[in-house]
């Protein structure tokens, strides 16, 4: 393990402006700030649940379309967590779990494989979720899996309340990312591929 496992990010464009600070090794406390509160609240998620220490400020054109900001969210948190494990030496790289919420049931499998790769299996039965375009998240899953180079398979297998379908789908990946990134201690300077590079 070659160390780092914390990263900051900055992305500005004329569209969104996002800070981020990951810290993979963390408790799961965070600090999020966006212009969307059901994103907030999100991303509060995902923190929670990976152990991974979130900061978040990001301002963006939400007035236009919530699009852009949500899918840089998505980029930029991935870019921190993917540099943050810099040569990925020690963890334990795949994670697969099924995650109920009240009626709904959703499975992630995650491989941080180096190669992009989102598979989406969840149809959202409602138009907008706290005041959000349904078709928005997929863009925040793909964005994420994109720019931390995993490959990411989310199933939603049952649920009907929209809210409980979005976020068992964060929840999941957020159990999956604790998983995975997770160091085995007596393998900690082995990089887990027969090719030595992820
Ligand atoms: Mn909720």
């Amino acid at each position: 393990m070659n160390k780092q496992r914390k990263y900051e990010n900055f992305r500005k464009t004329s569209e969104t402006e996002i800070y981020c600070k990951v810290n993979i090794d963390g408790k799961g406390q965070n600090k999020i700030s966006t212009p969307i509160p059901f994103i907030d609240h999100m991303l509060e998620q995902i923190s929670k649940h990976s152990y991974i220490d979130l900061e978040v400020k990001c301002s963006g054109d939400v007035e236009i379309d919530a699009h852009h900001t949500v899918e840089d969210l998505g980029w930029c948190i991935g870019e921190a967590i993917n540099n943050a494990l810099l040569d990925k030496a020690g963890i334990n790289r795949f994670a697969s779990l099924s995650l109920p919420m009240d009626e709904t049931l959703t499975s992630c499998s995650l491989d941080v494989s180096g190669r992009p790769w989102l598979e989406w299996k969840v149809v959202l039965p409602n138009e907008k979720i706290g005041g959000v375009d349904s078709e928005i998240f997929q863009e925040f899953f793909r964005a994420f899996a994109q720019s931390a180079k995993m490959t990411i398979h989310i199933e939603n297998k049952y649920g009907n309340n929209a809210h409980h379908i979005i976020e068992s789908c964060f929840k999941v990946l957020a159990i999956c990312l604790r998983n995975s990134v997770y160091v085995i201690p007596k393998n900690k300077d082995i990089i887990p591929s027969t090719k030595g590079v992820i």
